[in-house]
C-alpha cells in the first residue's frame, strides 16, 4: 500500500479542492505536530511524571489532571505563533486566548478539549484531542475577538477532528470532504493516511450510554433503551450490544469503524439538566465528523450543528452515530426527525 503523509494529503486536498486555504493547511499541520507530542506525553506514563491530579479545577468545576494542562499547554504553544489564529478556546481555560501582538493574527477560530475522557489516563484506557476551526469574522481583522465570536453554529465550522491515544495514535480529520484517518508510525514521528473516507453503516445494534445515569434520563431516551435491552423477544426483534468506554473520542472512533449510537443526554441532574457534553469543543466537532461520514448528531431535537451557541462553555445533550438509528431515536423524542423534517405517524 502506498504510503501517504499527512503533509502530501493535505496538499493533495489544497490542490483538488477549494475546501483547504493555505492557513487551514498549517493549522492541520500544527494540530498534528502538538498532537504528536502529546501523544509522546500520554505514552510516558508514570515515568514521565503526567499521571494524576493537580490542586486545581477548570471552568466545568472538574478537577484538572496533570495531563489536561500539560496537553492545553502544548496546544497553545503551537498555535500561538504562527499566524493562522485570530483567537482559541479551550475547555481548560475559562476565557477565550488572544493572539499575542507580537505575532500575526490569522483568519481562523480554535476550540479544543486538549484531554477527553481524562480520568481514563490514570488506567492507561484511550483518551483523546478533540478540536473545531471555525472562520474569524471578517470585521474581527482590525480589533480584538471577543468570546461573542466564537458563538457560530457548528453549520460553519471549515475544520474538524481528533486524536485517539489508544493501542495506536491516530489522527481524524475532516475539511467538509468526507473523513480520513492518520496513524501515528511511531518510528518515523509520521502521520500516515490509513483510512480514506470513512463510512458509518447506516444500520447497527451497538449503543453507548452510562447506564448507571438512568434513573434521570427522560422517557425517549428510557423507551430507546428498554426497547434494546428486550432484544429479540421486544419490539425491535433483534439483540443488541453495549459499549461504554468514558472517553467520548473512544467510543466515536469505535462508532465511525464499526457503526453504533453513542448517547449522551441531557438528564434529570442538576449539573447535566443541558447534557454533559460540551457543544463547541466536543459534540460539533463529532457531529461534524459523522455527517461527513454519512451519520446523524442530534441533540434529540435538533441536529447538534444547528444549535445557536450562547455560551463558549455550554452544554448539549448528544445522540449521534449510524443513520438508522439516531433517526429512530430522534423519533422516540417527537415528532421530528434530525434532519429538521417532519415525521408522519412518529409516536413517543
Ligand atoms: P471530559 O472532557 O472532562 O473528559 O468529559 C467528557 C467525557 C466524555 O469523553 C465521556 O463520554 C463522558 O465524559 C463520560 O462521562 P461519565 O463519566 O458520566 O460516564
Ligand atoms: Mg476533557
Amino acid at each position: 500500500m502506498e504510503r501517504k503523509t499527512l503533509t502530501r494529503f493535505l496538499i493533495e486536498q489544497q490542490r483538488s479542492s477549494q475546501a483547504l486555504p493555505a492557513q487551514l493547511r498549517l493549522l492541520l499541520e500544527v494540530m498534528a505536530r502538538a498532537c504528536k507530542m502529546i501523544s509522546h506525553a500520554v505514552g510516558k506514563g508514570a515515568l514521565g511524571d503526567v499521571l494524576g491530579s493537580i490542586d486545581r479545577t477548570n471552568v466545568q468545576g472538574e478537577v484538572q489532571k496533570k495531563l489536561d494542562v500539560l496537553a492545553n499547554e502544548i496546544l497553545l504553544d503551537a498555535n500561538e505563533w504562527g499566524g493562522h489564529l485570530a483567537a482559541l478556546g479551550s475547555e481548560e481555560m475559562e476565557a477565550i486566548h488572544l493572539i499575542p501582538n507580537r505575532y500575526p493574527k490569522g483568519e481562523y477560530l480554535l476550540v479544543y478539549d486538549p484531554i477527553d475522557g481524562s480520568s481514563n489516563v490514570d488506567v492507561d484506557l484511550s483518551v483523546g484531542t478533540i478540536f473545531s476551526v471555525l472562520p474569524a469574522p471578517e470585521d474581527a481583522a482590525g480589533r480584538a475577538v471577543t468570546e461573542a465570536d466564537f458563538l457560530q453554529p457548528g453549520r460553519r465550522q471549515v475544520a474538524a477532528g481528533y486524536a485517539i491515544y489508544g493501542p495506536q495514535t491516530m489522527l481524524v480529520l475532516t475539511v467538509g470532504t468526507g473523513v480520513h484517518a492518520f496513524t501515528l508510525d511511531r518510528e518515523t514521528g509520521t502521520w500516515i493516511c490509513t483510512q480514506e473516507n470513512l463510512t458509518i453503516p447506516a444500520e447497527s445494534r451497538e449503543f453507548a450510554i452510562n447506564m448507571a445515569n438512568s434513573r434521570h434520563w427522560d422517557p425517549a431516551i428510557r423507551r430507546y433503551v428498554d426497547e434494546c435491552i428486550a432484544g429479540a423477544q421486544g419490539p425491535r426483534a433483534g439483540d443488541f450490544n453495549m459499549r461504554w468506554t468514558g472517553s467520548m473520542v473512544a467510543d466515536v472512533h469505535r462508532i465511525l469503524g464499526r457503526g453504533g449510537v453513542f448517547i449522551y443526554p441531557a438528564d434529570g441532574r442538576d449539573a447535566v439538566r443541558s447534557g454533559k457534553l460540551r457543544l463547541m469543543y466536543e459534540a460539533n466537532p463529532m457531529a461534524f465528523l459523522v455527517e461527513q461520514a454519512g451519520g446523524l448528531a442530534t441533540t434529540g431535537e435538533i441536529p447538534i450543528m444547528d444549535v445557536e451557541p450562547t455560551g463558549l462553555h455550554q452544554r448539549v445533550g448528544v445522540v449521534l452515530g449510524s443513520r438508522d438509528e439516531v433517526d429512530y431515536i430522534a423519533s422516540c423524542y417527537g415528532d421530528r426527525s434530525p434532519d429538521g423534517h417532519d415525521r408522519e405517524g412518529a409516536t413517543i
